[in-house]
């Protein structure tokens, strides 16, 4: 099953442009950001669908000990990573994507085997 989430841009990020537009700024914010939690042995949620383009994620470990963080591209090649993420901690990391379907995992030994992993379909 799919889920679908909610891409959000900070409010403040949208008020910022509004406010700014008469300067021609160029910049176009904060990306889109999507939050994942992993515990023992898990990622939630477990699909996520974006669209293409500059995206945020932000990892909250709610977990009992370290966990990491590793999006690989179709075809296997490691995109970005967070290389530890401590209990209690929320790390963020940011991309730019193109269509495909990706990969989220724990790298940490056992934990993508144990369920520690999830899709990413990133679409226009
Ligand atoms: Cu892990």
């Amino acid at each position: 099953m799919t889920r679908r989430i909610a891409v959000t841009v900070p409010l403040v990020a949208l008020l910022a442009a509004g406010a700014f537009l008469s300067l021609a700024r160029s910049g176009a914010g904060a990306p889109p950001s999507v939050g994942l939690i992993e515990k023992e042995f898990l990622f939630t949620p477990k699909d996520v669908v974006v669209g293409t383009g500059g995206i945020a994620f932000v990892v909250d470990n709610e977990g009992a000990i370290e966990h990491n963080f590793v999006l690989e591209a179709p075809g296997g090649k490691t995109v970005v990573q967070i290389a530890a993420i401590e209990p209690g901690q929320t790390a963020r990391v940011t991309a730019t994507l193109p269509s495909g379907i990706y990969t989220i995992y724990c790298s940490l030994p056992g934990h993508r085997d144990a369920g520690m992993v999830a899709t990413l379909r990133v679409g226009p």
